[in-house]
């Protein structure tokens, strides 16, 4: 037999094999969290996304205690940008009548040039820093799929089932998890230990992914999880 856990989920319990789960934190990045990074740029309100590294935190460390595979991914892009889509850089770059972003992708900001590997600003924060052993994935789009070798690595290790966090939900969390569900893996997205740069996308983007008896996957909570876990 195959040990499984099981803990409350929507739109109903959400069961995984332990041996076969991992959990995938996204982009916990100071560009998207730290004051002076991308996000700030971008207009995001760095509270709720700085409210999810405790809950993030608890998730990851019991995912080590219990002995699941962990995948952390960084958004960003080789120095000479060659691996940045024109469409990200422009629809990012202060339009016509729009002074919102004043800096683009590969600019010099306050943590570093802007989402480009290796600058201060790309790191994962230390509160969430990978230990050796676990898989980081550098990929140059919002979702953990598109031209990163993910897949491969999970496939390495027998996953099937993944539980995930990081951040934003909107954005990258949403695209990673319907990238994966497209695979063939089960998701179930954890509320706490996720956050959106507007709480209600947050929350739409939540209920998008478990409406109609599960369309992209599964959303639970990280308590009962943590319990099921323990
Ligand atoms: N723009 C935005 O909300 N997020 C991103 O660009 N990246 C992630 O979500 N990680």
């Amino acid at each position: 037999d195959v040990p499984t856990l099981t803990f409350i989920a929507k739109p109903y319990p959400f069961t995984f094999p332990i041996r076969t789960t991992a959990l995938l934190v996204i982009d916990m990045q100071r560009d998207f969290i730290c004051q002076g990074g991308f996000g700030e740029i971008q207009g995001g309100n760095l509270e709720a996304v700085q409210a999810s590294i405790g809950p993030t935190k608890a998730l990851l460390e019991a995912c080590r205690a219990a002995g699941l595979s962990i995948f952390h991914t960084r958004e960003g892009h080789v120095r000479d940008l060659s691996d940045c889509p024109s469409s990200k850089i422009i629809r990012q770059a202060a339009a016509p009548g729009n002074s919102q972003h004043l800096k683009v992708i590969g600019d010099k900001g306050e943590l570093g040039r802007l989402l480009v590997r290796g600058e201060y600003g790309h790191n994962i924060v230390d509160e969430l820093r990978p230990l050796p052993g676990e898989v980081v994935i550098d990929k140059p789009g919002k979702g953990a799929f598109w031209n990163t070798r993910i897949m491969h690595k999970l496939k390495a290790r027998g996953i099937t089932h993944l539980l995930v966090s990081g951040v934003t939900t909107e954005c990258c969390f949403s695209t990673s998890i319907r990238e994966a569900n497209d695979r063939g893996f089960e998701c179930c997205g954890i509320v706490q230990a996720t956050a959106g740069y507007n709480s209600d996308f947050k929350a739409a983007s939540l209920d998008m992914i478990h409406w109609s008896q599960g369309l992209f996957g599964f959303v639970g909570e990280l308590q009962p999880l943590q319990d099921a876990l323990h």
